[in-house]
């Protein structure tokens, strides 16, 4: 009967362990997703605007293709500045009718890397990173792109691994008490030493 109680409970520890093993072999490398958006510029009611004026992003880091569609009858850019003013994404001037297509990657809402290797620290609007056409900036044709979730990534991943702790915290604990109750029993038992003192007596 010990003897059974001990390859039980090894088995328990066994299986315990295994199950707090295996988290550290799921940890693994995402790679950044694309995401491949049109952008058209444009004249509205007279003025000229980004349309939409909102690149919203799901997450960062983020490779961005942006298709900068020229829906108009003068000549737009698609254009990038680093916090101190110098252009780093530019299509350079586009015809009407033509599309101009570039590509990078936000890697935070602090820093995009060009596909040639260099890093630089966006320029910033009120939501976002701002992107703006060269000759109408100062008309309002400016846009950002935005960080549509605000990490929502790290608070999800937080409390599905305290519900795991929690679970495996929960059944070593059990585990624990039945040892320690097979134990306390045990030992304020006597042993039996024939048949007769089995059969049940009922109360004193
Ligand atoms: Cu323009």
């Amino acid at each position: 009967m010990r003897t059974l109680a001990l390859i039980m409970s090894t088995f328990l520890m066994v299986a315990v362990m295994a199950g707090v093993a295996l988290p550290t072999a799921e940890a693994q490398v995402v790679p950044t997703p694309t995401l491949t958006v049109f952008v058209f510029g444009e004249t509205v009611g007279g003025k000229q605007v980004f349309s939409p004026s909102q690149i919203l992003i799901p997450q960062v880091p983020v490779h961005l293709v942006v298709t900068f569609h020229n829906n108009d009858t003068m000549q737009h850019t698609f254009s990038m500045n680093d916090v101190n003013g110098t252009r780093w994404v530019n299509t350079s001037y586009v015809d009407p009718g033509l599309n101009v297509t570039v590509e990078f990657t936000v890697v935070s809402m602090t820093q995009v890397l060009l596909t040639n290797g260099t890093r630089f620290a966006p320029e910033a609007g009120a939501n976002g990173i701002l992107f703006y056409c060269i000759p109408h900036r100062d008309a309002g044709m400016t846009g950002q792109i935005v960080l549509a979730s605000v990490p929502p990534a790290a608070a999800e991943k937080g409390i599905l691994l305290r519900a795991y702790w929690i679970g495996i915290i929960g059944i070593g604990i059990t585990l624990v008490w039945v040892g320690i109750t097979y134990f306390v029993i045990k030992s304020s038992s006597r042993h039996f030493v024939d048949h007769s003192e089995h059969v049940r007596k009922g109360l004193p």
